[in-house]
């Protein structure tokens, strides 16, 4: 299919099986905007319904994954004219709506925005030099796209409130250091967005049914408590028996064969 023409992202297919969207509004930092949320949110829908797409990468410049909301675009709301519109809801059709993995691969700064976008994303890769913060208490307003959940249960509650609070900054080295991303990597942009396409790659090679089972179930890890967490994850698992690639793998690996799955 041809490439929408879209204003705001980039998109393309590094690898087969990887849907790569890139943030693309440098003269705002890629401030998020409506009309670029509406843009990611389309890319997004598309690369969820393509059958060739395994897994999805959210990228930006080497300068910056996301500097925030669009504070210009905020500065004249109002709390009617916020709450009438719903503003910031269609922020969520990530978050709520993509069951295939996502990998947020940051360089630059995350803020505010930014930096909830990224912690929305189910895999978090940066550089070292990444700038993550949740800047928001200087503006005079607070995270509103899910930061002072998704920040609290990745680095704890003394942790969340102090950056929250101070609206301080913290590095890609402290973000792999307290478990906000899976990886540091050493090096640039190039280095980071290899090192995110092989891994989304991999995960693209695995049987889509049991890939959205596993995203599936860790991710009611954050909803549930462990003993219906665990129930859950049980009965998810007991369904895959009626999975076609269950039995393809498993018949692989007695006939020490490399699987070829069917995705059903
Ligand atoms: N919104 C709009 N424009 C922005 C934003 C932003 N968040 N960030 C940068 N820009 C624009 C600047 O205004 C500037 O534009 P212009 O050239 O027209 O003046 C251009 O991008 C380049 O920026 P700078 O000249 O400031 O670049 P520097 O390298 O000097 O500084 C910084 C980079 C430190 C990142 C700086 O730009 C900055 O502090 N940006 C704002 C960071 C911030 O406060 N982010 C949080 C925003 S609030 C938020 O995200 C609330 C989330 C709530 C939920 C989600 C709602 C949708």
């Amino acid at each position: 299919t041809a490439p929408a023409a879209y204003e705001n992202i980039l998109t393309s297919t590094p690898k087969p099986g990887v849907g790569l969207i890139t943030l693309n509004r440098p003269k705002a930092l890629n401030a998020l905007s409506s009309p670029l949320f509406k843009e990611l949110n389309d890319a997004l829908s598309k690369y969820e319904n393509d059958e060739e797409i395994g897994a999805i990468i959210i990228t930006g410049s080497e300068k910056a994954f996301a500097a925030g909301a669009d504070i210009k675009e905020m500065a004249p709301l109002t709390f009617s004219s916020a709450y009438k519109s719903n503003f910031i809801a269609p922020w969520s059709y990530l978050s709520s709506n993509v069951r295939k993995p996502v990998i947020a691969a940051v360089s630059g700064y995350a803020l505010g925005g930014g930096c909830e976008l990224a912690l929305m994303c189910d895999i978090l890769y940066c550089t070292a030099t990444a700038t993550f913060g949740q800047p928001e208490i200087k503006l005079g307003t607070i995270p509103g796209a899910g930061g002072s959940q998704r920040l609290t249960r990745a680095v704890g509650k003394s942790k969340a409130m102090e950056l929250i609070l101070t609206g301080k900054n913290f590095s890609g080295k402290q973000a792999g250091e307290w478990g906000v991303a899976a990886q540091v990597i050493e090096g640039g942009k190039d280095e980071l967005l290899a090192a995110a396409v092989d891994t989304a790659s991999v995960i693209a090679g695995y049987s889509r049914v049991a890939v959205l089972g596993a995203k599936e179930v860790v991710n009611k890890s954050q909803d549930l408590g462990v003993r219906e967490g665990v129930e859950f994850e049980r009965r998810v698992f007991h369904a895959i028996f009626g999975s076609r690639d269950q039995k393809i793998g498993m018949t692989a690996f007695a006939e020490k064969k490399k699987p070829e799955w069917s995705n059903e």
